[in-house]
């Protein structure tokens, strides 16, 4: 079937639909319309916009597909920007990941960071005594982040510039002046980190990046830095999830008690659990760059397609009552699975999925280890709902936490 031959939205245009509906734009309309794909106009361009395995597979398993010319200019520049890896393809692509996949999956980045990030936040809420769980993890991340990578104080140490780092995925989906302001920064934190890379130890997580080879030399200063900034500003994102997390505990109690003597796996399962529902990277897109015949899609070259994370993430029929909150599902990253795709789909080495599910889960149970075995905590009245038409979302509070006390 042509994209022509897909049922579509109707509308001229609907950009504003999507800013307006956030992360329900395409489950909701292949329900109203009954179809897992449909065609629509986004931006001006005409889009297909695909929710389930069919288009999961599509984007993480398909030839003929590249994310460049996929996501607004913004996204791209606030997010993985132009030159990262997720802009290649092929070789180039499998060659690049390989770094990533190094020093992200294969050696102890998880550990290190899980460690580091549990003693420096379990003091910093002890020390303050009450938090906001959103502003505070992401920031004790970025300065964990910065300093595991290998820079040292004045580049940790730089409020300014973990606050950029926080913004750059905080910012990505919206449109107006903060999204400006935030470009204007990561741009000052490119000039910082350029001028950090001659001082950096052997062997670090940034110079390994720094000193990668491609064709015979060295990545370009422009390309590293690029490269550096998608190992810490995602890092950085994951307070988002350790937000969400609070907010589980925060809402159903009860998990506090089961969570304080569980093990690892039992962690991983609720932490699992946490990331099918949370709203966090909405949709990915790709361009066709030859025709492609997928599943019954038959898509010209130059064809702009979007698969659904969010609502892949919410089908009725991979996660039976997909609206209440169950851990017992079985899901892991460790599985690459066409439905549970938080952070994309197929395998990590050689598609454009991401290669940071194993330092996230640590990060996240490090987190529930502090609030639910090391600390006890109060709630105070707060907004814990989550509006789905800001993309990222999170908890309206960024979960408030008081009275907090050492249990140990
Ligand atoms: C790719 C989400 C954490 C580094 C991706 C993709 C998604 C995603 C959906 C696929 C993009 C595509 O298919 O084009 C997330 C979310 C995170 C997270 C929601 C939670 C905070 C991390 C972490 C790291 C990381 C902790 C590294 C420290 C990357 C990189 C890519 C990527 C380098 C590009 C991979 C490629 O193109 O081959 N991420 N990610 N992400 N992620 Fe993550
Ligand atoms: C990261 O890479 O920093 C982690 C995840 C950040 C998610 C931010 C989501 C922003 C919305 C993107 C809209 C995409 C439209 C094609």
């Amino acid at each position: 079937m042509r994209p022509g031959a897909l049922p579509s939205d109707g509308a001229p245009d609907a950009t504003l639909a999507l800013l307006r509906e956030g992360y329900r734009f395409i489950p909701d309309r292949c329900m109203r319309l009954g179809t897992d794909a449909f065609r629509t106009r986004l931006m001006g361009r005409k889009a297909v916009c695909l929710t389930g395995g069919r288009g999961i597979r599509l984007l993480y398993g398909a030839d003929g597909l590249t994310r460049r010319g996929a996501m607004p200019p913004t996204v791209l520049r606030l997010l993985q920007d132009k030159g990262s890896v997720q802009q290649l393809d092929g070789a180039a692509h499998r060659h690049r990941k390989a770094l990533f996949m190094a020093v992200l999956v294969e050696e102890d980045a998880a550990e290190r960071l899980a460690e580091a990030f549990g003693r420096v936040w379990t003091a910093r809420l002890c020390d303050e005594g009450e938090a906001n769980v959103l502003a505070e993890a992401s920031d004790t991340l970025a300065q964990v982040a910065c300093e595991w990578a290998g820079f040292d104080q004045s580049i940790s140490g730089d409020a300014a510039l973990r606050k950029a780092l926080v913004e750059m995925s905080a910012r990505a989906g919206s449109v107006g002046p903060g999204t400006m302001a935030a470009l204007l920064r990561r741009r000052r934190v490119e000039r910082q980190l350029a001028r950090a890379l001659p001082g950096l130890p052997e062997g670090c997580p940034a110079r390994r990046v720094a000193t990668f080879e491609e064709d015979g030399a060295p990545l370009a200063t422009k390309t590293a830095v690029v490269e550096i900034l998608n190992l810490l500003r995602p890092i950085v994102a994951v307070g988002r999830y350790i937000a969400f997390l609070a907010r589980t505990l925060a809402v159903e109690p009860e998990w506090q008690q089961t969570l304080s003597c569980a093990d690892r796996v039992d962690i991983e399962q609720f932490c699992e659990e946490v990331r099918r529902q949370s709203p966090f990277f909405p949709m990915v897109g790709a361009m066709t760059t030859r025709k492609v015949s997928h599943e019954g899609l038959d898509l010209p070259s130059g064809q702009w397609v979007l698969a659904d994370l969010w609502g892949t993430l919410q089908s009725q029929e991979a996660f039976p009552l997909p609206n209440q909150f169950h851990p017992g599902r079985q899901l892991s990253w460790r599985h690459p699975n066409e439905d549970f795709v938080p952070q994309g789909g197929g395998d990590a080495a050689t598609t454009h999925r991401c290669p940071g599910e194993r330092v996230t889960l640590a990060l996240m149970t490090a987190a529930v280890r502090i609030l639910c075995g090391r600390l006890s905590w109060d709630l105070p009245e707060q907004n814990l709902d989550v509006a789905l038409n800001r993309m990222p979302a999170a908890p309206e509070s960024g979960v408030l936490l008081s009275g907090i006390r050492r249990l140990d």
